[in-house]
């Protein structure tokens, strides 16, 4: 039986290329900065992003904490929307850099309103954590793979910086975010002071994230990501991939994206499920469970049986994400299995 793994774009496969590159990859110890497949990799993705300069990290969830221990010191207060995956998804890793998280409810669109925002930012009072940095995150995973436009990101960072407080993109996902809006990832990340991306979701890469921002900024994160364990020596047999991921699989994403709207599509027609078409913007498909009939574990254990897999998120919702490998002819496939399972459910 064919799998139609959809629980997640992490599951993707090394392409032909990115294992060509890794095994011809010229490798050196990336801690004492001689790794020239690294220092190409951290070259490009500063340059894709707009920023100064860049840093390989193992990881999304390593990326961002790298971030929120390089723009604050312990006590500080760290605002984000209360769907985040910093949030919800990072096994608290907030704690590990000694900050306070301070939530505010994120829209059903993944924005964070500019208003919540600005009253949460703590005024001088000798009570009060200082409030040290915003983080958004765009696509983003919980609302269902929604992309933020410029203007959107802008109405919450313009105001945000100005008044000297930084803002940091969760960007897991956001070659996803560019390629949906059409716009060049350069002006979702201008207004930021940190990006972290990851190459291992969509862009199919094995392993590894990179995160962006100043040389001052990355010359500190370098160094709180040795303190975490980060240093990796020759993992420029893991950056070669990285690479081909920036070159060669960012503009197919869209692929990814058509193939999310037909399963969406389809889903919507299934009785006892419901989506709402209008988050599905990317390659994220969230979807609920309207019938009592059945049990969401129903759903997911019926649909494995039939070689589909999907995430559940939790109350009556389900996560599908589409990615490299999977075919429009997998995704009717897909939608055959749901119909099966869900047959006179409603
Ligand atoms: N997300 C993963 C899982 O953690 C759920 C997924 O399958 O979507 N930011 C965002 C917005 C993410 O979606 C993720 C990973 C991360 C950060 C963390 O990246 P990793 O998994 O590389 O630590």
């Amino acid at each position: 039986m064919k799998i139609i793994d959809l629980r997640s774009d992490t599951v993707t496969q090394p392409t032909r290329a990115m294992r060509e590159a890794m095994f011809k990859a010229v490798v050196g110890d990336d801690v004492f900065g001689e790794d020239p497949t690294i220092n190409a990799l951290e070259a490009l993705a500063a340059e894709k992003v707009g920023k100064e300069a860049a840093l390989f990290v193992p990881s999304g969830t390593m990326g961002n904490l790298v971030s929120i221990l390089t723009h604050c010191r312990r006590g500080d207060e760290v605002i984000m929307g209360d769907q985040a995956h910093i949030f919800v998804s990072e096994v608290a890793a907030t704690a590990l850099a000694g900050v306070q998280v301070h939530i505010v409810p994120n829209q059903p669109d993944g924005m964070l309103n500019p208003e919540d925002v600005e009253k949460a930012i703590r005024g001088e009072d000798i009570h009060f954590p200082p409030t040290r940095l915003v983080c958004l995150e765009n696509t983003h995973n919980r609302c269902g793979g929604c992309a933020l436009s410029p203007v959107q990101m802008d109405s919450v960072s313009t105001p945000v910086r100005e008044r000297g407080i930084a803002v940091h993109l969760d960007g897991a996902r956001v070659f996803n975010a560019s390629v949906s809006l059409g716009v060049d990832v350069k002006e979702l990340t201008r207004n930021v002071d940190s990006v972290m991306f990851c190459l291992s979701k969509g862009l199919s890469a094995p392993v590894g994230s990179m995160v962006a921002g100043s040389e001052e900024f990355i010359r500190q994160a370098r160094k709180n990501r040795k303190m975490l364990g980060g240093g990796m020596r020759q993992a420029g047999i893991i950056a070669a991939a990285g690479i081909v991921a920036l070159n060669e699989m960012v503009d197919r994403l869209a692929e990814d994206h058509a193939n999310a709207r037909l399963l969406a599509g389809g889903l919507k027609e299934i009785n006892g499920l419901d989506v709402d078409l209008n988050t599905v913007q990317s390659d994220i498909v969230i979807f609920s469970l309207v019938t009592e009939r059945m049990m969401p574990s129903d759903v997911v254990t019926g649909l494995a049986k039939q070689g589909v897999k999907v995430g559940s998120i939790g109350g009556r919702r389900f996560r599908a994400v589409t990615h490299h490998g999977i075919e429009e002819e997998d995704i009717k496939l897909a939608l055959d299995a749901f119909r099966r399972v869900m047959k006179g459910s409603a």
